[in-house]
């Protein structure tokens, strides 16, 4: 079918109200595929995200839309009771005449749709300061919000998704099946990989012995994951909440500095860019840490800039995999992608590791 026509019948689906304009394609996000839809209501153009869900990633879509709905609903209640309203600082997820938040087409397609948040924007990356410690607000926030959510009500949509040990098994396993005879040419970057993997296991191993507990998390934290208002820059809404699953304070952390706080772009193909930059990274903590406060305990607190070098090495060994494996998991906009991804990431775990006693001393800063 083609695209507009299924857009507009997802639309119809959805009840959404007014005259249909026109969609665009949004090209962020490396599993699910987005458009935004813009219908003409009261004199105005109203706007709606509809995601099309992976349903190869996300093999149970409808206990992610339980799991998004009813943690909405949670922070929804405690915004409302706090401010008066939430309309801006929460997503909003539109339901189907059937009274449920996704609807699948003919085709077997997974669908939803969320309100679109007004007068906000959204950054792949940038090196606005003042955003990137709004970005740690939001991400601290979030976890604050869920603190007391009941964890056993969420179901684990992908299991083991940031079990880095088993990510590197996963690894190990792709080198030697080599499917697509890829395995040879980049012998570099899997002996780089697996000479880092003792430190970029250690969050994980720390939770395995009880020293550091499992939180609700978000699980997926980089910037562009993130609404800020677009007059003020002030954080307003944390979104792609698929991943929202139990995890470590570490894992959310580190995820979002591997793309707030890096030098370069998450495929930059010149490796001599790519470095940690403290001055971000100093600014992200300086608001997750700052949010968190005392909320969080010392070995969290002490876990965190370690939980950056976890991050960023799962993802670069996340993305190797893929490439061995012949791109099957993550988009890709050109044919080595991944590849490019994976020695990127490479430089910039190394680079952590170098710099991890000024990024822990950067953390103990806004611990007091
Ligand atoms: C994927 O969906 P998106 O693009 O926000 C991935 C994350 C990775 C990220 C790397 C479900 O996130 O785990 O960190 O790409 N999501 C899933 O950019 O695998
Ligand atoms: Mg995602």
């Amino acid at each position: 079918m083609n695209v507009e026509k299924q857009i507009r019948e997802v639309c119809d689906r959805f009840g959404l109200q007014g005259e249909y304009r026109f969609f665009e394609v949004v090209n962020s996000g490396h599993i699910n595929t987005t458009y935004r839809v813009y219908f003409f209501r009261d004199g105005e153009l109203k706007d709606y995200i509809l995601q099309r869900v992976n349903t190869y990633v996300f093999r149970d879509p409808i206990s992610v839309m339980d799991n998004i709905s009813s943690v909405t609903e949670f922070i929804r209640a405690k915004i409302k009771a706090k401010y008066g309203t939430a309309k801006r600082n929460v997503l909003h997820y539109s339901k189907t005449e059937a009274g449920e938040y996704y609807t699948f087409m003919d085709d077997g397609g997974f669908w939803r749709c969320c309100r679109y948040i007004n007068n906000s924007v959204c950054f792949e990356k940038t090196d606005n300061l003042k955003v990137i410690e709004e970005s740690g607000k939001a991400f601290g926030e979030f976890q604050l919000y869920l603190s007391d959510y009941p964890v056993e009500k969420l179901s684990i949509v992908i299991p083991h998704f940031h079990n880095t040990i088993r990510r590197y098994n996963a690894f190990r396993d792709a080198i030697k099946e080599n499917a697509v005879d890829r395995a040879e040419s980049v012998q570099d970057v899997i002996a780089g990989y697996l000479s880092i993997e003792e430190v970029a296991i250690k969050p994980y191993q720390l939770q395995k012995e009880g020293v550091l507990p499992l939180r609700v998390t978000h699980n997926d934290t980089k910037t562009s994951n993130i609404l800020f208002d677009s007059e003020t820059l002030e954080h307003l809404s944390v979104i792609d909440l698929d991943t929202v699953m139990p995890g470590l304070v570490a894992f959310d952390f580190g995820d979002a500095i591997r793309v707030a706080a890096s030098t370069g772009e998450e495929d930059e193909k010149d490796l001599e860019k790519v470095a940690i930059d403290l001055e971000k990274y100093e600014a992200f903590t300086r608001g997750f840490v700052g949010m968190l406060g005392d909320s969080i305990t010392d070995a969290e607190r002490d876990s965190l800039a370690l939980g950056a070098i976890a991050m960023t090495a799962e993802c670069g060994v996340r993305f190797l995999t893929d490439y061995l494996n012949g791109d099957r998991y993550f988009k890709i906009h050109y044919p080595d992608q991944n590849l490019v991804r994976a020695k990127c990431h490479l430089v910039l775990a190394k680079d952590m590791i170098r710099q991890l006693p000024k990024m822990q001393e950067i953390v103990k800063k806004y611990s007091k």
